[in-house]
């Protein structure tokens, strides 16, 4: 793989006021990329440094699975946002929370209701699993690629994503994630 995080899909301060410049730089400055750090030491002169990023995540365990996982994890987070993103969607997504959910509405509560149910650190996910759309929930580094499903967006759940804008006040957070910021262009191409 290649030992460099993606750029950011966008400036550090194009999130706020929903998301700080200062929440960006400490996220993806100390955090996401401290997962690269610590995985590129994890791995030095083994053979599955040669291996992608996905391919290491699905096949690895222990410190080098969490780290791994944990690079994937962020970068699907940050291009699960956009700047004026959030509200319902479009198209045939729509159709499908539609087909699924009853209404965007019902979806809006499952999710927000799932990733505030999240106990600890984690993240919340839309996915496919065998056709349908669903939304899970993931503790720690666990994600939903390990199982096979195709995400379309992720909230991260773990404390440092929302602190220092909404202290302890996850619900906050994820009211201003599904309304201001999910960048549903990136969970539609997803859902192709
Ligand atoms: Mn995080």
């Amino acid at each position: 793989m290649k030992f460099e995080l993606d750029p950011l899909p966008y400036a550090k301060s194009a999130l706020a006021p929903h998301l700080t410049e200062e929440t960006l730089s400490f996220h993806y400055d100390k955090h996401h990329s401290a997962y690269m750090n610590n995985l590129k030491k994890l791995l030095e002169g083994k053979p599955e440094a040669e291996k992608s990023l996905e391919e290491i995540v699905k096949t690895s365990s222990g410190g080098i699975f969490n780290n791994a996982a944990q690079v994937w994890n962020h970068t699907f987070y940050w291009n699960s946002m956009r700047p004026s993103g959030g509200g319902e969607p479009t198209g045939a997504l729509a159709e499908a929370i539609k087909r699924d959910f009853g209404s965007y509405a019902e979806f809006r509560g499952q999710f927000h209701t799932a990733a505030l149910g999240q106990f600890g650190s984690g993240w919340a996910w839309l996915v496919v699993d065998s056709g349908k759309l669903k939304i899970v929930t993931t503790g720690n580094a666990d994600t939903p690629l390990v199982k096979g499903l195709k995400c379309l967006f992720t909230a991260d759940v773990w404390e440092h994503a929302y602190y220092i804008d909404y202290r302890n006040l996850r619900a906050k957070y994820l009211d201003t994630f599904l309304d201001k910021l999910v960048n549903w262009d990136f969970a539609a191409a997803n859902f192709k």
